[in-house]
């Protein structure tokens, strides 16, 4: 029986910006999860089939080995921890894991237009922030010697300082687009976010000889 090999990803801007490095390991998906119901997307390779999954899921997949594979943002990860996983290493620098460039954005603080940011953030001040990043939000304030109140959401951040539910909150920002409309600034950068290849533990010294080829076509087709 050949071995199979699984992989998860999230249907939106990480399946399709995923897609050009699937291709370039010759990994080509039988449909689009945009246009179908199927959560298991069978591939032109028989032994290899896609797994969709919600984005903040798929390390939890991929950690109990359900998935062999996945593709997850950095964001998604720090959130999610390390355990039974691990991010293949980027031969061009040293220690560092492999980036895929894909889905990028920022994690940022932002508040209503004309909220004194700089005063209400200063070592000993007290913030409610609303996020779906409780983690994160909690150790760079931390670092900054502010007391947090961390609201947690899963979705729609930019509604809670509008209706006092926060003063600020933590999130994604890619045009920027979503802030304005909803009358807010970035007021912070906290870190450059982009997706990540994460692998099984297990399965990376099971399942190498399948593995090792679809990681290096993923490195060689990163875009630049
Ligand atoms: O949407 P859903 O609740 O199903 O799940 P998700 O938001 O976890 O998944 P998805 O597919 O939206 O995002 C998957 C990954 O894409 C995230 O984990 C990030 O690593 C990455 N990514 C890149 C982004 C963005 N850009 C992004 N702009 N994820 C979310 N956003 C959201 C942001 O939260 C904000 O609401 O888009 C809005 C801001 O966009 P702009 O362009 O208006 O600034
Ligand atoms: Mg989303």
């Amino acid at each position: 029986m050949p071995q199979q090999l699984t992989i998860a990803l999230s249907k939106g801007r990480i399946f399709e910006e995923t897609l050009p490095l699937l291709a370039a390991a010759g990994i080509v998906p039988s449909e689009a999860p945009e246009n179908s119901r199927k959560l298991i997307i069978p591939t032109n390779h028989p032994n290899i089939r896609l797994v969709i999954v919600r984005a903040s899921d798929v390390p939890t997949y991929v950690q109990y080995g359900a998935a062999d594979l996945g593709i997850a943002g950095k964001d998604v990860l720090i959130e999610h921890g390390g355990e039974g996983l691990c991010q293949p290493l980027d031969l061009n620098i040293a220690h560092q894991p492999l980036d895929l460039q894909i889905a990028k954005c920022r994690m940022m603080v932002a508040v209503p237009q004309g909220f004194d940011y700089a005063a209400a953030s200063q070592p000993g001040c007290r913030l409610r922030i609303a996020t779906k990043y409780p983690n994160i939000a909690a150790e760079h304030f931390a670092a900054k010697g502010v007391h947090v109140d961390i609201i947690k959401l899963y979705g729609s951040m930019e509604l809670a300082p509008l209706v006092g539910l926060s003063d600020c909150i933590v999130d994604l920002v890619s045009t920027g687009n979503t802030l304005k409309a909803n009358n807010l600034e970035a007021v912070e950068h906290i870190a450059n976010i982009s997706s990540r290849l994460i692998v099984n533990k297990a399965a990376l010294k099971t399942k190498y000889a399948l593995l090792n080829p679809i990681i290096e076509a993923f490195a060689g087709a990163i875009p630049s």
